[in-house]
């Protein structure tokens, strides 16, 4: 099994124009974050690939694995260590073929039954949220709450990473219903000093643990 990071910090220049994706990820390493992803909605594939290269730079110099959210093509581009992939993106197997045996793939996945497809398929984490309310994704469905992430977290042999509104306040809880780990947002990205709240939310995961 790989070794799967336990706070995933997703940067993002939507809803913050503060900081670049390479300035985030540069501030989420230094705040102790083991998983960078990057994930943008738009921009030309050029423009991807530039910034893409510049996390991967930061990234591998400090051996915390970069994924690429959707885009198998700029994930091989650079390199990256793994790819994610929403329920309306690649399907996993077809990405477990592209992409390197090495490479993480995680998949989003909201049900019990797409749980298990995505492992068999060849997934080595399950995505499961949103666990609370967020602004965060436009398109996000109703929140599932603790209960349902335990569920999914017992029937899935493989980590699962809880997303979707979680904050410092809510960390133990997620945790502690059975999730490997965390993805954020606005968590860090849209807190004064993404550095500190970085540091603050892995603190919590592992006395969480
Ligand atoms: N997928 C499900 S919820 C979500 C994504 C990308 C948004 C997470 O952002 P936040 O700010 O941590 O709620
Ligand atoms: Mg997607």
């Amino acid at each position: 099994m790989k070794n799967i990071g336990v706070l995933h910090v997703i940067t993002d220049t939507t809803h913050q124009s503060r900081y670049s994706h390479p300035q985030l990820t540069e501030l989420a390493i230094k705040g102790g974050a083991d998983t960078v992803q990057f994930r943008h909605k738009n921009g030309t594939t050029r423009e991807l690939v530039e910034i893409a290269q510049e996390m991967q730079n930061i990234c591998s110099d400090e051996a915390v694995p970069l994924i690429v959210n959707d885009r198998t093509d700029i994930a091989l581009a650079v390199e990256a260590n793994g790819v994610h992939f929403g329920q309306d993106d690649m399907p996993v197997s077809i990405g477990r073929r592209i992409m390197s045996l090495e490479t993480i793939i995680g998949a989003s996945a909201r049900s019990e039954e797409k749980i298990l497809k995505a492992i068999t398929e060849g997934a080595d984490y399950i995505g499961f949220g949103p666990i609370f309310r967020t602004s965060s994704k436009a398109d996000a469905e109703k929140p599932k709450g603790l209960g349902q992430l335990e569920r999914m977290c017992d029937i899935a042999e493989c980590p699962v990473i809880a997303i979707g509104g979680i904050t410092l306040e809510t960390t133990r809880d997620v945790i502690r219903a059975g999730a490997h780990g965390i993805a954020v947002i606005s968590a860090v990205c849209s807190q004064i000093n993404p550095q500190e709240a970085t540091q603050k939310l892995i603190q919590e995961i592992h006395q969480a643990k």
